[in-house]
């Protein structure tokens, strides 16, 4: 079939509207039809060359849809179930599947520019698109394996179950899964966009009675108090990691977050944190763009300092969890997204992400 797409051909070029080639989905495999795709700044990383992958690609990984066709094998969904995309597909069967840590699994990993079995559903002529994250969700359609949809409820907006499909669940993840906060401690969370929102929101949940927003966005800061933020600091205007030492009692937080993506982003959210803290590293700088660290100071000051990658969740069991906390009124996903997209605006879409544009985007229209 065909299905209209949005193409990275070269780094730091326009995103291309064109029609491509889509094989129909083979064993353990499903074809989506897509329902919404979320502007997540991990897309641009590589339209910026600031990450690497095969191109051309169609980049896209926090999405939603409807399963449309399935193929061989395939019984966890049937055609017309709606689904919140999983941007790791597990194999089920490496070390890391049988041992509880699905989003690390290794053939997902090893198969990064390609479908599990490592070949190619997007063509047009002679030439394969990488599909990023096995979901290329930029597009109208798209074929995924069987284990990279995760059911949701009829009644679920399909931006609601876009968002979960990466800010949501990445965000509330780093906190209840990879820093497990505790009721009554401190946050800081540095960078907060649709990810760093979600931190904020995700600490409100685990309890954190003193939730410090750290952005160089006044508009950003604004809007985090919406998403339980108590205290807010901007690093371009004030001495961010004394003013964070001042809110805690002179300590530093008990836990900190970066959430931008830079090696500067990341000493300033390990300076936040108090003796005996905790480090989380969201965000993903650019290649090569690494922090100092002084190991040091790390063993004498006792910081845990620790990566989390997709909030180190349970896909299947986790992103429902997600669903009956905004279903419940307890995570607010209907704030969060601030603007809507047509497929042919994405290039746009992007640009006011870059611009500082508050909370999350969503392409709506394909
Ligand atoms: P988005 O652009 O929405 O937010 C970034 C925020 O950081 C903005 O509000 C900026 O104003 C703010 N910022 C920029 N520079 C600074 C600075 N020097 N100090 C403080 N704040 C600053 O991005 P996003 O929320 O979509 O993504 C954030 C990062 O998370 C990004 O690197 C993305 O690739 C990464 C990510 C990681 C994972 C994971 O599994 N770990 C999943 N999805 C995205
Ligand atoms: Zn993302």
């Amino acid at each position: 079939m065909k299905t209209k797409a949005a193409v990275l051909y070269e780094a730091n070029t326009p995103l291309v509207i064109e029609e491509l080639d889509l094989d129909d989905p083979k064993e353990g495999e499903v074809l989506v039809k897509i329902g919404a795709a979320g502007i997540c700044r991990s897309d641009w990383h590589f339209m910026a060359g600031e990450a690497k992958t095969a191109l051309p690609a169609v980049l896209g990984h926090e999405g939603s849809g409807v399963v449309a066709e399935v193929g061989r094998g395939v019984t966890s969904v049937k055609p017309g179930d709606p689904v919140i995309l999983s941007f790791v597909s597990r194999c089920g069967r490496c070390h890391f599947c049988t041992t509880g840590k699905p989003n690390l699994c290794d053939l997902h990993m090893a198969t990064s520019t390609t479908m599990l079995d490592g070949t190619h559903r997007l063509h047009k002529g002679s030439t394969n698109y990488t599909p990023l994250s096995k979901l290329a969700c930029f597009s109208q359609y798209s074929v995924t394996p069987e284990t990279a949809c995760v059911p949701c409820p009829t009644d679920l907006p399909m931006d609601k179950a876009a968002v979960i499909g990466c800010c949501v669940t990445t965000g509330v993840g780093a906190v209840v899964n990879a820093a497990e906060v505790k009721p009554g401690t401190t946050v800081a969370v540095v960078g907060c966009g649709g990810v760093g929102l979600n931190v904020l929101q995700g600490a409100r949940l685990a309890g954190a009675t003193r939730i410090i927003a750290v952005d160089i966005n006044e508009g950003a800061l604004e809007f985090a108090m919406q998403f339980g933020a108590t205290h807010s600091v901007n690093p371009s205007q004030q001495d961010a990691e004394a003013r964070v030492r001042e809110i805690t009692g002179g300590l530093g937080a008990d836990y900190t977050f970066e959430v931008f993506g830079s090696g500067k982003t990341v000493e300033m959210a390990y300076n936040m944190a108090r003796k005996g803290g905790t480090v989380t590293i969201v965000g993903i700088p650019p290649d090569g763009d690494d922090p100092s660290i002084d190991a040091v100071a790390l063993v004498r000051q006792e910081k845990t300092l620790k990566g989390t990658y997709y909030g180190s969740a349970q896909l299947q069991v986790d992103m429902p969890r997600m669903v009956e906390l905004y279903q419940t009124g307890r995570l607010n996903l209907d704030d969060l997204i601030t603007r809507s997209y047509r497929l042919e605006d994405i290039n746009e879409a992007y640009q006011d992400l870059n611009r500082g544009e508050v909370g999350r985007g969503v392409i709506m229209e394909f």
